[in-house]
């Protein structure tokens, strides 16, 4: 037998918000019983459908989480059960009540399981619009969630919900190309100048991911490791074992990827005729699911840095640090060579600081945020983008500083590129 893999898509919130009302408009039928008594969902109760546009998907209709007594607590389990199995929560939201503990719990519940959350405002009546601003009041700053307003009652509403579902939820098998402009039977070069943070006995996550993207597009990737501490002293045996190397291809490589702390050398090393990008690149275009113009435009703001300003650099790890450290070191001395004046903070690890903490940066250089999932750097993206922080990342940032030239160079793959 083969089983779909559906998204599964599920419906929260107090007792009658209106929930089994939703999912019937989702469904278009019957499936769960809708009445005016609280409780009347006691269990969670599924549907398979088909979303046009996304695919086969489970909807899951569940019990009220403020439910009373043993009873209560029973079937807030069942619904916290399905919470964690969901891709997407659909929270459903009476702007006429006055109490929003059971949603505020479900937003914690959500952002603890790292699932991605739309407000739904069911409006009873027309009266109830002017409440939107109280739920809000109430509830917390709900500024990084998309909603809809409507009526579950009706069914011309159903379309407006899908367009909200289709236009902000990421499904869960979304696939992004990680190098759009690999071709096949063609030679790419892997740039991997190892240091002491390397670890031993394997490739750092994006240098295996660019590899075995290649080797699956049926090209073929070849890695160099180049000794940048003799590039950089200028030492002539080490420019030309990087022209032997590049001589030695009977086919002519048509790309070079790099660890962007090479591109101070690569950026003139690199046969013009090559693309040329770097590892960091690839991952942000990659984790922000192709939003990597935003980070190239976020570089501008250095050129109107003043006295005083403060740059965050963000770290989505908290990986052991070396001495020459690129976040902790390295970037923060050219930062501070080039612009003595500025303020330099750090940000590690899976959480990110709040929205009043981050408002007070000129610009965020974020990493490659490999440790994190595709989800996470959204919502962190998102979040960002809301308060109008401008960002950018280490792959862009060390490019920059290299010349407008070589930062143009290492994003025009992307630009030349039909990405998916
Ligand atoms: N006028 C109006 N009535 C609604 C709307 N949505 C739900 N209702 C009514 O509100 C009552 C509760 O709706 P349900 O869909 O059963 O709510 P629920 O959240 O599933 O409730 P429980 O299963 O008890 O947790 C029913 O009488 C619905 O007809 C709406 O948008 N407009
Ligand atoms: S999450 Fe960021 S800091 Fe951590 S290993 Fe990945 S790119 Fe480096
Ligand atoms: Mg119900």
């Amino acid at each position: 037998m083969i089983t779909l893999d559906r998204d599964i898509i599920g419906l929260f919130g107090k007792m009658n918000s209106g929930k089994s009302s939703l999912m019937n408009l989702l469904s278009q039928q019957e499936t769960s019983i809708v009445d005016a008594t609280p409780g009347t969902t006691t269990d969670t109760k599924i549907t398979l459908s088909e979303i046009h546009g996304l695919g086969p998907v489970k909807f899951i209709d569940t019990a009220g989480f403020n439910e009373a007594h043993d009873l209560g607590a029973k079937k807030r389990e069942k619904s916290l059960a399905a919470l964690k199995e969901c891709d997407l929560i659909l929270l459903v939201i009476d702007p006429s009540t006055s109490d929003y503990e059971t949603e505020r719990n479900i937003i914690t519940e959500a952002q603890k399981f790292e699932k991605q959350l739309i407000l739904i405002y069911n409006l009873f009546c027309e009266h109830d619009r002017s409440q939107l601003a109280k739920v809000e009041d109430l509830l917390g700053p709900l500024s990084n969630y998309h909603f809809v307003v409507l009526n579950a009652l009706d069914v011309n509403d159903r379309q407006k919900l899908l367009d909200t579902i289709l236009t902000n939820y990421v499904p869960r098998n979304f696939s992004f190309d990680l190098l759009p402009f690999i071709e096949p039977h063609e030679f790419y070069i892997l740039n991997i100048p190892m240091d002491d943070e390397t670890p031993f006995g394997r490739l750092l996550r994006p240098q295996a991911m660019a590899e075995a993207y290649i080797i699956r597009k049926w090209a073929f990737p070849v890695a160099y490791r180049m000794n940048l501490a003799k590039a950089r002293a200028g030492d002539p045996e080490e420019q030309k074992r990087w022209l032997d190397f590049i001589a030695s291809f009977k086919k002519r490589p048509l790309g070079i990827i790099t660890d962007s702390q090479a591109i101070d050398i690569l950026k003139s090393w690199a046969p013009v005729d090559m693309k040329l990008t770097t590892f960091s690149v690839m991952m942000i275009n990659y984790m922000s699911r192709g939003r990597l113009m935003e980070f190239v435009n976020g570089i501008k703001v250095l050129n109107k840095l003043r006295s005083g300003d403060r740059i965050l650099i963000a770290e989505a790890c908290n990986h052991s640090r070396i001495v020459e450290d690129i976040g902790t070191v390295q970037i923060p001395q050219i930062l501070k060579k080039r612009y003595p004046e500025i303020i330099v903070e750090h940000s590690f690890g899976r959480e990110f600081m709040g929205d009043l903490m981050l408002k007070k940066y000129k610009l965020i250089i974020h990493c490659g945020g490999c440790m994190i999932s595709n989800q996470r750097m959204t919502v962190r993206l998102y979040e960002i983008a809301k308060l109008n922080v401008p960002i950018t990342n280490y792959g862009i940032f060390l490019s920059f500083m290299q010349g407008e030239h070589t930062l143009d160079r290492v994003v025009a793959p992307w630009l030349d590129s039909t990405s998916n």
